[in-house]
């Protein structure tokens, strides 16, 4: 099964690219170090993005392209044959075989992810990481318009993470056991990073069912909804909106404050709070290369601050 899904994933992604149904924009990448934290960011810079239509444009907006998919980019009309989800390819990949995990029924994209989302995402890891081959998956999933999502019917994403790359989750969770976050402990966060993150790491692969992610999710994600609670009425219109990333090895919620930097012209979706940066305009690639830690300010412009060492009822913001 999983040599099948992952033949399936390639053949399709292979035929679609050729055949022109999927717009595959071309980059250029490059790793920088924050020298004031120890990340590792992987900056890709694709200008030709700026053609894309983008939320707010009307063209864009009229249909819904979740609901009747290309053939050509559908992986499967029936998902582990489940009647709920289809899985897709993206339309306008940055990287190869970047795929959708889309529900068949229309459902928001503000709505939260259930028990059987979350073990559905993981059974995908498990399809697609391949160990011996060094290829290993993040899903992630961009929930409100502050996130950065773009189309309002429910999708997960998922893509390959780039060769000997190390995401800031991996460094907090590496060699830490499995637990659910409750009212004495608190999720892990890296205090040396600006901006709010809760991550959990995951148990062998053996323990993980679908109570476990629920109930994992559930204790990050109160965590999160935290810093919507209007306790002054400061920021009355502030929507809920937060990123949720996931290997096989954590899980990480960030709630987040805003779709785009206002200092510089970019946009952050869960990518982005995985080190994963993508720049559209020029003067924005020079900055980042020039100054890396830019990118712990923007990540926190568009999140909350850091809330390490403190319980979730001594937050202040
Ligand atoms: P959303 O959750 O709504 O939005 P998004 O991923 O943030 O993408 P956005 O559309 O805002 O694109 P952006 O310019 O920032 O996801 C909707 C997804 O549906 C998008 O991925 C979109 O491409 C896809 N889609 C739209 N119409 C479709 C159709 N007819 N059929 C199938 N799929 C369709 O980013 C451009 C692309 O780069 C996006 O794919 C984005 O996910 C990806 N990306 C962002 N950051 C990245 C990074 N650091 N590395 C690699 N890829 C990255």
């Amino acid at each position: 099964m999983a040599q099948n899904l992952a033949t399936k994933v390639s053949e399709t992604f292979a035929n679609a690219a050729k055949n022109g149904y999927v717009h595959f924009f071309q980059s250029d990448s490059k790793k920088l170090k924050d020298p004031e934290t120890g990340v590792q960011y992987l900056v890709t810079h694709a200008p030709s993005l700026l053609k894309k239509p983008e939320r707010g444009d009307k063209e864009a907006e009229k249909r819904n392209p979740f609901a009747e998919p290309e053939p050509e980019l559908t992986v499967c009309e029936d998902l582990f044959g489940e009647g709920e989800y289809k899985l897709l390819l993206n339309k306008f990949p940055v990287v190869p075989e970047h795929l959708l995990l889309v529900t068949k029924e229309f459902k928001p994209q503000t709505s939260t992810l259930s028990p059987k989302d979350l073990i559905t995402a993981y059974k995908l890891l498990q399809e697609l990481d391949d160990e011996d081959e060094m290829v290993r998956n993040v899903v992630f999933y961009n929930c409100g318009a502050n996130s950065g999502s773009s189309q309002d019917h429910k999708h997960l994403q998922m893509f390959k993470l780039p060769e000997k790359f190390t995401l800031f989750q991996d460094r907090l969770c590496n060699g830490k056991e499995h637990y659910v976050p409750n009212v004495r402990t608190e999720p892990l966060q890296d205090p040396k990073l600006s901006f709010a993150h809760f991550a959990v790491p995951l148990p062998d692969e053996k323990e993980v069912d679908e109570d476990l992610l629920a109930m994992t999710f559930v204790s990050l994600l109160q965590r999160t909804l935290t810093f919507f609670q209007d306790w002054t009425n400061e920021k009355p219109e502030l929507e809920t909106g937060y990123n949720v990333l996931l290997t096989k090895e954590w899980l990480c919620v960030v709630p987040r404050s805003a779709s785009k930097s206002k200092e510089l012209n970019i946009g952050l979706n869960a990518t982005g709070y995985a080190g994963l940066v993508l720049v559209k305009h020029e003067d924005v690639w020079e900055k980042l290369q020039e100054n890396p830690h830019l990118i712990d300010k923007l990540l926190l412009e568009c999140g909350f601050p850091n809330t390490a060492g403190q319980g979730s009822n001594e937050y202040h913001y």
